[in-house]
C-alpha cells in the first residue's frame, strides 16, 4: 500500500508540474497541439490538403478528383470577390470573403460525382463558380 501511496504524491505532482497556471491555458495548448499536427498527417497520407484559390468568377481547381475514404482539408484563398461554397453531398457551407484564407474538412466516404458552387451572389460571373468532386 505505502507504495502506491507514494506513487500517487508523485503523478500529483507530475500532474501539477505539466499543467499552466490556470486550466484555461491547458485546455488552450491541447487544442493547439490537436490541430497543429493535420499537415505532418498529410505528408504520410492521412489527411489530403487541397490548396483552392477563389476569384471573379471561378474556384482553381474546379475539378478534384479523391478517392473514397480521403480526409480533406480544403484551404481556399480568397484573392477576389465575395463568395461562398456549398457541397451538398458533403453538407457544407462556407462563406468566403475576400482576402482571407477559409478551411472546411471532411470526409470523402461516399463515392460519385459531387457538385459544388458559389452560394453567395457576387457578380455577372457567380453562375460560372461552379466545380465538382470526384470520389472513386
Ligand atoms: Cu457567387
Amino acid at each position: 500500500m505505502r507504495s502506491i501511496n507514494v506513487l500517487f504524491v508523485l503523478l500529483v505532482l507530475l500532474f501539477l508540474a505539466g499543467c499552466g497556471s490556470t486550466t484555461d491555458s491547458a485546455k488552450t495548448t491541447v487544442l493547439e497541439q490537436t490541430t497543429a499536427p493535420t499537415s505532418v498527417a498529410a505528408q504520410t497520407g492521412d489527411v489530403r490538403v487541397i490548396q483552392m484559390t477563389v476569384k471573379n468568377f471561378a474556384f482553381e481547381p474546379s475539378n478534384i478528383q479523391l478517392s473514397k475514404g480521403d480526409k480533406v482539408k480544403l484551404v481556399m484563398n480568397v484573392e477576389s470577390g465575395n463568395h461562398g461554397i456549398a457541397i451538398p453531398g458533403f453538407n457544407i457551407e462556407q462563406s468566403l470573403p475576400q482576402g482571407t484564407t477559409q478551411t472546411v474538412e471532411f470526409t470523402a466516404d461516399q463515392t460519385g460525382s459531387f457538385n459544388f458552387f458559389c452560394n453567395v451572389p457576387c457578380g455577372p460571373g457567380h453562375k460560372e463558380m461552379i466545380g465538382s468532386i470526384i470520389v472513386s
